[in-house]
């Protein structure tokens, strides 16, 4: 067993639909802890930087301007497996598959399209690495407390 850590975000959809908080008792209940956690706003620059493995894929423009077009609320997790646990919840990337393969999970419930698919979930270490320091830093359980960590994007 492994505990670790991973990144959640509430992406803008959600975020405007206002399912925060659902979402965040969901990650509770499952059992996972929230580590840190904030309000930001991404603007373009630090979008295309988020999702720079992308950067070629013709939806690239696209996923920028919707990332930044409104909050985000984003979440360090952890807890036993919790890279996998979390893209469990949060289901297939597009909402319409989600909703026939996975019908409980966040993306079916709360999704639209391939874009407007409610939560990101880290892929793996290497990803909960670089995203976490995107915008948390070097989060460490000493060295930072959540309220430190919470400090938007500019
Ligand atoms: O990891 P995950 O978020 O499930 O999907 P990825 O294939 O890594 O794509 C990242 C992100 O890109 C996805 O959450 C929405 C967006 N996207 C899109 O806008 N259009 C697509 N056809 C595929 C992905
Ligand atoms: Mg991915």
């Amino acid at each position: 067993y492994q505990k670790d850590i991973t990144l959640a975000i509430v992406k803008p959809d959600a975020f405007l639909a206002a399912h925060v908080d659902d979402i965040r008792q969901e990650i509770l209940h499952a059992g996972l802890q929230i580590k840190a956690e904030g309000e930001f706003v991404l603007d373009k620059a630090s979008a295309e930087l988020f999702y720079r493995e992308h950067k070629n894929r013709n939806f690239f423009p696209h996923l920028v301007s919707f990332m930044s077009s409104g909050p985000v609320y984003v979440m360090l997790l952890s807890g036993r497996d919790a890279i996998k646990k979390w893209r469990l919840m949060i289901g297939p990337t597009d909402p319409e598959k989600a909703r026939k393969d996975s019908p409980l999970s966040i993306r079916a419930r709360f999704g639209t399209d391939n874009t407007r698919n409610a939560v990101h979930g880290s892929d793996s270490h290497e990803s909960v690495l670089r995203e976490m320091g995107f915008f948390f830093g070097n989060y460490t359980e000493e060295s930072r407390t959540p309220a430190d960590a919470c400090q938007p994007v500019t």
